[in-house]
């Protein structure tokens, strides 16, 4: 009966509180401990980093024995394992996340505040881990995340760059680089697992020999070793036992001197091989979809992959399980091309080491790997120069060679006479110089190819891959890209879980289509001025950070117009550019025009190389310098470029925005996560239909998305019959004179050298269709403000945005993954306790 049953709540409570306050004190005990034998710190002498360490500290402690009951339950039930190699993971900082999905969040930011501290203020004190460029290291992220949080058995494999992503700051609007030392005061997360390091080679040469058993067979005799020492950080899933590990390659010198160079007097030398070696994962190549096809680029790809394979063959042999049942225990998905060498890698384990036959050892390689796709931009397709190739892994190319000879057979007999096709197909290209293509070695050695979102695979199929799409349809497969709602609702928006939890109950951070949920509350209005009252706090502090940052003044009532996202010229943010003059020249035209007040918000990083791209974001400063101080203006529009974009900064600025801009011409971006982050917090998408901003439309309806621009089939035509950029400018008034104005230099102070390089390449080839859809742009932008006009009506469109955005979720894309890539089961685990532990 009912009072009994309210009894039982009741105790249930009290037990939890009591649980609860055990925890506190115990948290305190712990925090106040590591000051004192960690940092070696009293609180009046504590920094706030040593407190941040302590913090860190105790939170690890916690981890540590669910990462000891986790690789327990793996070990006693040998599960089927998902390796996901990928030469970026971008995590963001850890212990907010820690502190979240330890479900200790609440608690922690009493205790450190009865010490007089601030938890948000220690958050900061974290360096994060920028081990990434941007959309592809996030998303490995995200599905770390994800794996650990849906149970299943999984290990992500990488590089431990001593220098991440550089640090980006602004000189006069330019863009200046810094270097990212990360590891500046240690990283609490991660512990050195000397004792599995492995040895790589390199270079060389490859010699033929007749085993005892009279076959013939190859050894590869290589100019140079190095070693490759793992350092693992446990990631932990949402309020569950799985710490999955996240195992990550430092190179080493084999040994800190080469001693006969040193006995000869070669102290230099000795030292110059030392640092050769550790040069491998001194640095993250700082481009995004831009392929360079440096030699330390190849060498750090081969690092880290043939470390994560050699590190699964020796789980297998600890695990006695047999080497033929490789592709059993694991499912090894490649994060683009980048570690596409693993093919060939793990031929040559199992073929040259294991011993094993070609055959078997393909039919192994085949069904362990899955190969996924992330661009359709031509400039990023990985390939090799073939004596580059040669010189770094002169074995690898003899087997490329084995395989590709063995495929292209079967490719003659099924396409009979098709040389065209023969070639195109081939791992080889032969015309002009010549260079190994590893988006082909990823096709040819998986069982499984997958493009990011929808659109991308239809085009990957019709396009890009079309000649392996018409060899094995039934390879490929969409899984549609997805982001955690841990961290980027969570954590990074308290204000808006406290909101949904409180109307929802918190079920929806693990199964976010509980989201819809939100649908039903559209017409109370008490809850849309909650909604309302959440985000106009979100944007005052950022509008406080930016004042901070930039020194000027933001008015949180604006509307928020934000693109945060690596700077390219398909991802177009000089289009936005061109969207802000067009409204200054009306109101230079017309100083008493009406107009919404908009601050367009601005952030990301240029490939130090990317001189465009560096140009683009002058472009944008110098107009904010002009704009947000023209008296005219009377505060109508603010420019904020904000500097050095990251993860962290990512927190603060989607919970913020009321307009996500995804303006990438059709058919560039392969798929898009920023939209995602956006949506989720409940910001309105003005966008192309490109990437995940089609699926985007389609879960929350044409009405609640802001659509304009070509479409892809239309920017197709557009290229066949031969665009004319001059012809837009001729035909628009209001471009034209948007162009002519940033062409006079007038935003550079009247020297108009400063952007011809950009307004030059904008008429005459206008490569991604700024021109083309400029107008659209504009009349769209028009209709946003007509909207926002209308707060309630905004604020409801907002809510069914994020009511709407349950498919987004990392989950949804990870269960996927495993039932229809990498036929894996969630494994449970049971918390040791410490006398299991010590049995
Ligand atoms: F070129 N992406 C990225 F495909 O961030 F390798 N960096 C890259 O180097 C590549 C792709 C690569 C991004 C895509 O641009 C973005 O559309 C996608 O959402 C993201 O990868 C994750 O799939």
């Amino acid at each position: 009966d009912s009072s009994s049953a309210g009894q039982e709540d009741d105790r249930e409570r009290r037990g939890i509180s009591e649980r609860a306050s055990l925890d506190k004190r115990a948290l305190r005990r712990s925090f106040l401990d590591n000051l004192l034998y960690v940092q070696g710190k009293f609180p009046r002498l504590a920094t706030k980093n040593d407190y941040y360490l302590a913090l860190a500290h105790t939170v690890r402690d916690r981890l540590m024995q669910r990462w000891i009951s986790t690789a327990a339950a793996y070990t006693t039930q040998c599960s089927r394992t998902v390796c996901y190699l990928s030469a970026e993971f971008l995590m963001g900082p850890h212990l907010g996340n820690n502190l979240i999905n330890l479900g200790i969040y609440d608690v922690a930011a009493e205790v450190v505040g009865e010490l007089g501290l601030d938890l948000e203020d220690l958050l900061y004190q974290e360096e994060e881990p920028g081990l990434g460029n941007g959309g592809l290291g996030r998303l490995a992220a995200c599905f770390i995340d994800s794996l650990a949080t849906l149970e299943v058995p999984a290990l992500g494999y990488g590089i431990r760059y001593e220098y991440g992503i550089f640090h980006q700051t602004l000189s006069d609007g330019w863009q200046v680089e810094k270097t990212d030392k990360w590891l500046r005061f240690g990283n609490p997360w991660e512990l050195a697992r000397p004792e599995w390091a492995v040895e790589i080679k390199f270079g060389g040469h490859t010699e033929q020999y007749t085993d005892e058993h009279q076959r013939l067979r190859v050894r590869w005799v290589a100019a140079r070793i190095v070693n490759g020492v793992p350092y693992d950080t446990p990631i932990l899933g949402y309020h569950v036992n799985t710490a999955n590990t996240l195992r990550l390659w430092k190179a080493e010198a084999p040994e800190s001197f080469d001693f006969g160079q040193f006995n000869r007097g070669d102290y230099a030398g000795a030292v110059t091989q030392k640092i050769v070696s550790e040069n491998l994962s001194k640095v993250l190549y700082p481009n995004d979809e831009q392929e360079a096809g440096k030699e330390l680029r190849l060498q750090q790809q081969f690092f880290f992959v043939s470390c994560s394979l050699q590190d699964m063959l020796r789980i297998l042999q600890i695990q006695r399980i047999p080497v033929e049942k490789f592709h059993e225990k694991f499912a090894v998905q490649l994060n683009d091309t980048h570690p596409s060498i693993g093919v060939a890698e793990l031929m040559r384990l199992l073929v040259d080491e294991q011993l094993l036959a070609w055959d078997t050892a393909w039919d192994i390689t085949c069904k362990s790997f899955g190969y996924t796709n992330h661009t359709l931009m031509p400039e990023a397709l990985e390939r090799w120069s073939l004596p580059l190739f040669q010189r770094v892994l002169p074995r690898h190319l003899e087997i490329i060679y084995e395989i590709n000879a063995r495929f292209l057979d079967q490719v003659r007999i099924r396409f009979f006479g098709d040389e065209a096709r023969i070639a195109r197909l081939s791992l080889i290209e032969e015309q002009g110089p010549r260079y190994v293509r590893m988006a082909n070695l990823a096709c040819v050695g998986s069982h499984a190819i997958n493009g990011v979102a929808d659109l991308h695979t239809e085009l990957l199929k019709q396009d890009v891959l079309k000649d392996f799409y018409e060899l094995c349809p039934e390879k490929f497969s969409n899984k549609t890209n997805g982001v955690t709602p841990r961290r980027w609702i969570v954590l990074a928006n308290p204000r808006l879980t406290s909101l949904i939890t409180e109307t929802l109950g918190d079920g929806w951070i693990r199964d976010l289509d509980l989201l819809r949920g939100l649908e039903s509350h559209i017409d109370d209005a008490a809850f849309v001025q909650r909604w309302q009252a959440v985000k106009r706090a979100n944007k005052a502090d950022l509008a406080t950070h930016i004042e901070r940052r930039l020194q000027i003044s933001i008015d949180p009532d604006s509307l928020f117009d934000v693109q945060v996202k690596r700077i390219h010229e398909y991802k177009r943010q000089h289009l936005a550019a061109l969207h802000i003059v067009a409204l200054y020249c009306r109101i230079k035209a017309n100083p008493n025009i009406e107009m919404v007040p908009r601050t367009f918000i601005f952030g990301g990083k240029a490939a130090p190389g990317y001189h465009m791209a560096k140009l683009m974001i002058k472009l944008i400063t110098a107009i904010g310098d002009v704009v947000n101080f023209d008296p005219d203006v009377r505060g109508r529009l603010k420019v904020a470029f904000l500097p050095n974009f990251s993860v962290t900064n990512g927190q603060r600025i989607y919970p913020a925005a009321d307009l996500s801009e995804q303006i990438s011409t059709a058919g560039k971006e392969a798929s898009g996560t920023g939209n995602m982050k956006f949506q989720m917090n409940g910001a309105l998408t003005i966008g192309t239909m490109d990437g995940a901003n089609i699926e985007i439309m389609e879960e929350v309806g044409k009405e609640n998305f802001f659509q304009f621009g070509l479409l892809t089939p239309e920017v197709y035509a557009w290229q066949a019959r031969g665009y004319r950029p001059q012809e837009c400018y001729e035909r628009s008034p209001a471009l034209r004179e948007v162009i002519d104005l940033i062409g006079s230099g007038y935003f550079a102070r009247g020297d108009s050298s400063v952007f011809k390089p950009l307004i030059d390449v904008l008429l005459r080839y206008d490569p991604y269709f700024l021109l083309a859809d400029f107008d659209s742009y504009v009349a769209c932008q028009d209709e946003v403000s007509a909207v926002y006009k209308d707060k309630h009506r905004w604020a409801r469109m907002a809510i069914l945005n994020s009511a709407r955005s349950g498919k987004f979720s990392s989950d949804r894309t990870i269960r996927q993954y495993c039932s229809e890539i990498w036929n894996v089961d969630k494994v449970p685990v049971r918390l040791l306790s410490q006398e299991d532990v010590e049995a």
